[in-house]
């Protein structure tokens, strides 16, 4: 752990600190003509990405596009390293800046990149993870070019980071040294806000519930949501959100419409207790009953929420609370309707909390609530919280606000809204007592920026909707302004 060396001119060529650099007054319509040139070819491989989502591990296509392109439609301005570090999907691209006159002996700031494309479960680009590899590549590609125009000397680096969702692609390139190449890194995720704010620590708690009959594992799993759901939990902020369907394994996705089965009930009784449970912190959930095939009475819950950065309830919260309500009654068992034949299923509690110290205390929290009605839980890697850096933000913040770059106000904001991989890049130490940020093995600048068109209702990251938003014209123009560190003009 060492507190980062900071090199204000690596920071530059992103943030603009190039104008500390003499004489690059204009360099807000430097990056303008710049980005007329290299951004309509990365939009159209963002595009293709969208339109051709990969989850985590499997970004094959993904990867393709990136490396192909450098390769055959750009070749010669990156140094391209296909399958990087032993990883399928991940790639590197190099280019070094070395001005006439530079010693050989120079060594060179470094600027790194990364870039994101892996797509969820069933919901394809529902975080907008395209975006943020357009993000990545745009900025990366405007730094090489400014590099030159301007004659800096200077490398730049873009690492291509597989599986950010679900398979810690970021923490296992950390393992095999791929961010050492420079000591800052910057990237930044497409959302309905801008701002530069911290995110949580997380773990996922996979809950495997097995019985004799497909009921009685039914009732299982949904007693632990119900004792999870009610639990207090310690630390900061934190939260266990079942973000799963359950008895389906994926992580990551928020259930828009969710099903139970109720057994040995009426359908009025039903509709009664569902109907009571449902008020003001359900906002746009609605309910369908109706008896089915199976013989009870199908509940289906329908609409947005349940992602683990919300406070609403969710789909999957009325009927963990339908099921308390009924539970108790003689006679009645539930089912997930259509699949009455699982006998096992599970739920993943996807655990976080402002500070990655209190993590452990977290999932003890929740597995102990889980008990003996699992059979299994199973972690997976820790996702440390990612602190806001000094400096960096403050001089991103700053240079936003200059006319030149179009006089935007970037909040800093203290809300931790999600969790990230990038977390493992920047590996940060706080202080215990006062939460400030004492170091850090890389600085790692992870604004968020809004791509939901004004006036318009835009969903939540992780909601199908949020998908649509993110294939917009307007969240693209939105990309490349932030990529460009400018505003759009006003008729956007
Ligand atoms: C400002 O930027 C434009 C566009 O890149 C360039 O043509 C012009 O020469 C620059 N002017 C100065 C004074 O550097
Ligand atoms: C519902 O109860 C009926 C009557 O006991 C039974 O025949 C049926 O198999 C049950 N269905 C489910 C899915 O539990
Ligand atoms: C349960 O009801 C929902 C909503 O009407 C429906 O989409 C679903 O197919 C039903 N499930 C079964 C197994 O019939
Ligand atoms: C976990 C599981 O098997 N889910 C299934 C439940 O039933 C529906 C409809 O038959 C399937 O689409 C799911 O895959």
């Amino acid at each position: 752990m060492r507190t980062p060396f900071f090199s204000a001119l690596a920071l530059g060529a992103y943030t603009g600190g190039l104008a500390l650099a003499a004489d690059v007054a204009n360099l807000s319509s430097c990056l303008k003509s710049i980005s007329a040139d290299v951004f309509p070819g990365l939009k159209a491989i963002a595009v293709d990405v969208w339109k051709n989502p990969e989850t985590g591990l499997e970004e094959h296509h993904a990867h393709d596009l990136v490396v192909d392109y450098f390769t055959h439609v750009r070749p010669r301005e990156w140094k391209v390293t296909r399958h990087a570090y032993g990883l399928p999907t991940a790639w590197k691209l190099e280019f070094e800046s070395r001005p006439r006159g530079t010693p050989c002996s120079a060594k060179l700031p470094v600027i790194g990149f990364m870039a994101e494309y892996d797509g969820l479960v069933g919901i394809g680009h529902a975080c907008g993870h395209h975006q943020i590899l357009l993000n990545g590549l745009a900025a990366a590609s405007m730094t090489r070019q400014a590099l030159i125009t301007l004659g800096i000397p200077a490398r730049v680096v873009v690492v291509g980071t597989p599986d950010e969702e679900n398979g810690a692609g970021k923490c296992r390139l950390q393992k095999k040294h791929a961010f050492k190449d420079a000591d800052v890194w910057f990237m930044a995720h497409p959302t309905n806000a801008n701002a530069v704010q911290p995110l949580k620590a997380r773990i996922n708690a996979n809950a495997d519930f097995k019985a004799a009959t497909h009921q009685e594992a039914v009732r299982k799993a949904y007693e632990a949501l119900t004792v999870v759901r009610d639990l207090a939990l310690p630390g900061t902020s934190s939260s266990a959100v079942p973000v799963t369907e359950v008895g389906m394994f994926a992580c990551n996705i928020v259930q828009g419409e969710i099903s139970l089965g109720i057994n040995g009930t009426s359908l009025e009784a039903v509709q009664q207790t569902v109907s009571s449970i449902l008020d003001s912190t359900y906002p746009g959930v609605s309910f369908t009953t109706a008896y089915d095939t199976d013989g009870g009475v199908n509940l289906t819950a329908i609409g947005p929420g349940g992602h683990a950065s919300e406070n609403t309830k969710s789909p999957l919260d009325l009927t963990v609370e339908t099921f308390s309500a009924l539970s108790g009654q003689d006679g009645v068992s539930f089912y997930l309707p259509g699949n009455t034949t699982l006998a096992e299923l599970g739920v993943i509690f996807d655990t976080r909390t402002r500070y990655t110290r209190d993590l452990d205390s977290v999932l003890n929290a929740v597995e102990a609530a889980i008990g003996d009605k699992a059979d299994a839980i199973v972690t997976d890697t820790v996702y440390p919280a990612l602190e806001i850096t000094p400096f960096v933000s403050d001089m991103f913040i700053d240079l936003m606000k200059a006319p030149d770059f179009g006089s935007q106000n970037w909040p800093i904001s203290t809300f931790a809204p999600a969790s990230t991989d990038a977390g493992c890049v920047q590996n940060a130490v706080v202080d215990p007592a006062t939460n400030a940020l004492l170091g850090a093995d890389k600085v790692v600048f992870h604004p968020n920026f809004g791509i939901c068109a004004p006036g318009v209702a835009c969903a939540l990251n992780h909601e199908p909707a949020f998908h649509d938003a993110a294939g917009t014209e307007y969240s693209f123009t939105r990309t490349e302004f932030v990529a460009q560190l400018s505003r759009p003009p006003s008729s956007l």
